[in-house]
């Protein structure tokens, strides 16, 4: 199998050398940070496998999936809708950019006032180590950030890249704007594939992503008891897994997770006891194998019962309205559904405030813990809003700005363990 890899890596044109280097670096975080864990649910050990081959069998069944035909598109945002991709018999994979390893190699050509997320994501791409960006046809962008919209454009230069439009504002001009864009998305994935998508394929796909949005509500809704059946960091895991496994075998994964944290519930079996305090993250995603908020609150003593981020609750909390028989009701549904994502790039943005307040209701939270990261003005520039809107609302909040680095782990550790002891009296 070791050998397989090997060879399937050199033909994506991997480099070896520095991929052996970040595979060696996460083996020993991710034991730190998951394998540590105490009385975890016997369904993680799928999310476990998945991690400890992370770039062997999902990028296989990609390479048969090319070598049958068939197109491989990777996105970096949850507004692209992947529906278009499945329908087309293409397949969709997230890319992950939460890695310090990549950080320097982008830094050579990138500002380094940038985002970690992108330039986590740039040289993964520069460096060559990552195989699912090097098995991709496409990469899709958006324009949602200043940083993303002008790095697709040097990516471009080593990769085919399409961006998509999203509109800064939500009036009915930007939603037209928008459903010109999924429209235009359609005839890009139908030309890149050769295969034109018709209703009943499209109905399909709605199907797929709907129900693995079902089963990740599920999950959410599972961490919504007290005590909480499954830690933060392994539901962040398994949201982290959806973006680039299959979705039908994903989808089965987390419900059979989901069965088993039913049985947890039952007998009020939790990962933490029942007093200890209940945290929501809102804010950045956080993509693999960005771990470290969630790893430093954990092993605080509070757990993480929500995230409102795109690795989080805008990820899965809308469906699209599942129309099976006309094409343009269809895509209308679909591009409504992508309008709703309530992310920092929209101005005015009230309705992530509302989510906010919500779901700390829903989810029992004692506080929240923003989070953005350094250089995302968007998120940053919201906050002051959501510190307002928080305060009215009596519900404690702690602001972070951080990076993908480990300098500032101690730093942090401290404010949050000062932010817990607040709200523990
Ligand atoms: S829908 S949150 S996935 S854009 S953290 S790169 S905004 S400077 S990630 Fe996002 Fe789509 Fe919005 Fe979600 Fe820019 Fe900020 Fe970096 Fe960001």
């Amino acid at each position: 199998m070791a050998n397989d890899n090997i060879q399937m890596w050199t033909e994506l044109n991997i480099d070896l050398k520095s991929h052996d280097m970040l595979l060696n670096a996460l083996g020993p975080i991710f034991k730190e940070v998951y394998l540590s864990q105490k009385n975890r649910p016997a369904g993680m050990g799928f999310y476990d496998f998945v991690v400890g081959d992370i770039h062997g069998i999902r990028v296989k069944e990609l390479r048969e999936h090319a070598k049958n035909g068939g197109k491989v598109v990777a996105t970096y945002c949850v507004f692209v809708p992947e529906e278009l991709v499945w329908a087309a018999d293409a397949i969709p994979v997230g890319l992950c950019a939460g890695t310090q390893f990549s950080v320097p190699m982008a830094e050579e050509v990138l500002p380094r006032n940038t985002c970690a997320l992108i330039k986590s994501s740039f040289g993964f791409k520069l460096g060559r180590v990552c195989p699912y960006v090097q098995a991709s046809h496409l990469i899709v962008g958006e324009t949602t950030c200043d940083g993303k919209k002008k790095m697709f454009e040097i990516l471009n230069q080593y990769q085919p890249v399409y961006v998509m439009e999203v509109p800064n504002k939500k009036t009915e001009r930007s939603r037209q704007l928008w459903h010109g864009e999924v429209l235009a998305f359609k005839d890009v994935i139908e030309k890149l594939t050769g295969n034109k998508i018709a209703a009943k394929k499209l109905g399909e796909a709605i199907d797929l992503v709907n129900q693995r949005r079902l089963a990740l509500q599920r999950l959410y809704n599972l961490r919504k008891n007290r005590p909480v059946p499954i830690s933060g960091k392994d539901a962040l895991l398994a949201t982290q897994v959806s973006f680039y496994d299959d979705a039908k075998r994903d989808t089965q994964m987390l419900n059979a997770l989901c069965d088993e944290l039913d049985k947890r519930v039952a007998i009020h079996q939790g990962v933490a006891p029942a007093k200890a305090p209940r945290i929501l993250i809102s804010g950045s995603p956080m993509a693999i194998p960005n771990w470290k908020l969630h790893h430093i609150i954990e092993s605080s003593g509070a757990v993480v019962v929500c995230e409102e981020s795109c690795t989080g609750t805008r990820f899965f909390s809308d469906l699209v309205k599942p129309t099976q028989q006309n094409l343009d009701e269809q895509l209308k549904a679909i591009a409504d559904r992508y309008m709703n994502i309530h992310c920092a790039c929209f101005t005015p943005n009230d309705e992530r405030p509302d989510d906010v307040v919500r779901l700390a209701k829903e989810y029992q939270a004692d506080g929240v813990i923003h989070y953005n990261l350094q250089f995302c003005h968007t998120y940053a520039n919201e906050a002051h809003k959501m510190g307002k809107r928080l305060e009215k609302e009596g519900i404690p909040l702690l602001r972070i700005e951080t990076d993908y680095s480990d300098e500032d782990a101690g730093q942090l550790r401290t404010r949050i363990e000062a932010f817990l002891e607040m709200i523990r009296k």
